[in-house]
C-alpha cells in the first residue's frame, strides 16, 4: 500500500498544472474535499515510533501508553481466542476545533478526525473505519465531514450534515472479511446514513479502535487542530460470539516529530474514555500561554449548503484546469489524476465503493 500511495504521489505532484489556487472559496473548498479522498488512514509510522512508558495519567487497567504520530485512543490488539471482530462501534459529541495557540497564524487550516475502526493497527493490510472530520482556518470557519473508507481505497464522505454537539454514533460492521458496512448516525434527530462496502483487501478482525487520528492528506499529515477534549462512550466491539469494551485496549497517544506529545486519554470505563488536545509548551512563538480558549470560532455550524454533497459521487470536478499551489503551498492533488490512475487499475484494491 505504502508503494501504491507513493505512487500516485508521484503522478499527483506530475500534474501540479492541475494544481488549484485557493481564491475562489468554494473551489477551495471542494478541492479540500476532495484532497481528503487522498487520506491514509493506516498507521504505518506507529512501529517505528513507538515506545511505552509508565502511564500515570491515564487511571486505566492499561499499564503503558503506545506513542504514535498518527492515533491517540484506545486500540484493542487481539481478540478473544478463536475469535474475530466484526463490529466495533461508540458515540462522541462533535467538538468545535480551534488553532492551536502558539502557531503561525499564516497557516491556513487546522484539522483531526474521530474515528471507529476494525484493524489497521497491527493488522496493517486493511482497514474499516468511519468518522467524522473536525476543520478550522486561522479566519475562524469550522467545517465537517462524515466518511467511511476500507483502506487502502480512499476515504468518501457521507452526504451528511454535521454540526458542533451533535451527539454522533458510529458503527462500522464486518459481514464477511470483504463485506460490511459503515454507519454514522445522528442521535440528536435519530438521522443515519449507512454505506454498504466491500474490497478485495481482507480484514483480519484483529484490532478495534476507536481513535482521534491526525490524517494525512496527499503524503503529508495534516496540521493537527485542537480539538479540546472528545469523549468516546458506549464503546462496543464484537465478535461473533462475545463482545467487550476498552478494559483491554492499549492507550495510544500522539507524539510528534518534534517530540511533543499531542494528547492525552484518560479512561472513564470499560465503555468510555476522553481524548484531550494537550498543547504543546514549547515552540510557542506568540500568545501569552494558555490561548485556547476556543475563542468561539464564528458560526461553529456547518452552514455552507453545498457541504456533503457526496465526494463518492464524482461530480463537478471535471472543468478544474487552474495553475498554482494550493492554500499554504500546497498543492492538492488532482481528482482527475487520481480517477485517471484508477482507472489504469490500481492493484490493491477493488475500490468496490
Ligand atoms: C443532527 O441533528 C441536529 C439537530 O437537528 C442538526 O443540527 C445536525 O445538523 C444533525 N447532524 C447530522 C450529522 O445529521
Ligand atoms: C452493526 O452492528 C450493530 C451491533 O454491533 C447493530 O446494532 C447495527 O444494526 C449493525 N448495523 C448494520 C448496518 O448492520
Ligand atoms: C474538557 O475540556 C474542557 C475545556 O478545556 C475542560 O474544561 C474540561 O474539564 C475537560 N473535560 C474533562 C473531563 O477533563
Ligand atoms: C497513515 C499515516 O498518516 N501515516 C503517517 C504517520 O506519520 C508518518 C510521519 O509523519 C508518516 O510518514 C506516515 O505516512
Amino acid at each position: 500500500m505504502k508503494l501504491s500511495m507513493s505512487l500516485i504521489s508521484t503522478l499527483l505532484l506530475a500534474s501540479t498544472a492541475l494544481a488549484v489556487p485557493h481564491k475562489n472559496a468554494g473551489l477551495a473548498r471542494r478541492l479540500q474535499r476532495r484532497a481528503r479522498t487522498m487520506r491514509d488512514s493506516s498507521n504505518r509510522a506507529k512501529d517505528s515510533s513507538t515506545k511505552t512508558e509508565a502511564s500515570s495519567a491515564s487511571s486505566s487497567s492499561s499499564s503503558s501508553i503506545e506513542y504514535s504520530e498518527n492515533w491517540s485512543g484506545m486500540a484493542i490488539t487481539s481478540p478473544p481466542t478463536g475469535e474475530t471482530f466484526n463490529a466495533v462501534s461508540g458515540k462522541f459529541t462533535v467538538p468545535t476545533p480551534s488553532v492551536p495557540s502558539g502557531v503561525d497564524s499564516t497557516d491556513g487550516e487546522y484539522s483531526a478526525s474521530a474515528w471507529v475502526g476494525i484493524d489497521g493497527n497491527t493488522y496493517s493490510t486493511a482497514i474499516l473505519q468511519t468518522g467524522v472530520d473536525f476543520t478550522v482556518t486561522t479566519s475562524g470557519e469550522v467545517s465537517y465531514d462524515a466518511w467511511y473508507e476500507w483502506y487502502p481505497d480512499y476515504a468518501y464522505d457521507f452526504d451528511l450534515t454535521i454540526s458542533a454537539g451533535d451527539v454522533i454514533a458510529m458503527y462500522v460492521n464486518a459481514t464477511t472479511t470483504t463485506s460490511g458496512s459503515a454507519t454514522i448516525e445522528n442521535l440528536t434527530t435519530g438521522k443515519s446514513v449507512t454505506k454498504d462496502l466491500t474490497s478485495t483487501s481482507a480484514l483480519g478482525g484483529e484490532n478495534a479502535e476507536w481513535i482521534v487520528e491526525d490524517f494525512e492528506e496527499g503524503d503529508s499529515l495534516i496540521a493537527f487542530a485542537d480539538f479540546g477534549n472528545i469523549t468516546f462512550t458506549e464503546c462496543v466491539a464484537a465478535t461473533s460470539a462475545s463482545s467487550e469494551g476498552v478494559d483491554s485496549a492499549q492507550v495510544m497517544d500522539i507524539e510528534n516529530t518534534d517530540d511533543e506529545v499531542l494528547t492525552s486519554v484518560t479512561k472513564i470505563s470499560d465503555s468510555s474514555f476522553e481524548v484531550s488536545y494537550t498543547s504543546s509548551s514549547s515552540g510557542s512563538t506568540t500568545s501569552s500561554g494558555a490561548g485556547s480558549s476556543s475563542s468561539g470560532t464564528a458560526g461553529s455550524g456547518s452552514g455552507s449548503g453545498g457541504r456533503g454533497s457526496g465526494m463518492g459521487g464524482g461530480k463537478g470536478f471535471d472543468s478544474i484546469s487552474t495553475s498554482g499551489a494550493g492554500a499554504s503551498g500546497k498543492g492538492f492533488p488532482s481528482l482527475r489524476a487520481v480517477r485517471r490512475f484508477l482507472k489504469w487499475g490500481r492493484p490493491s484494491t477493488s475500490g468496490g465503493i
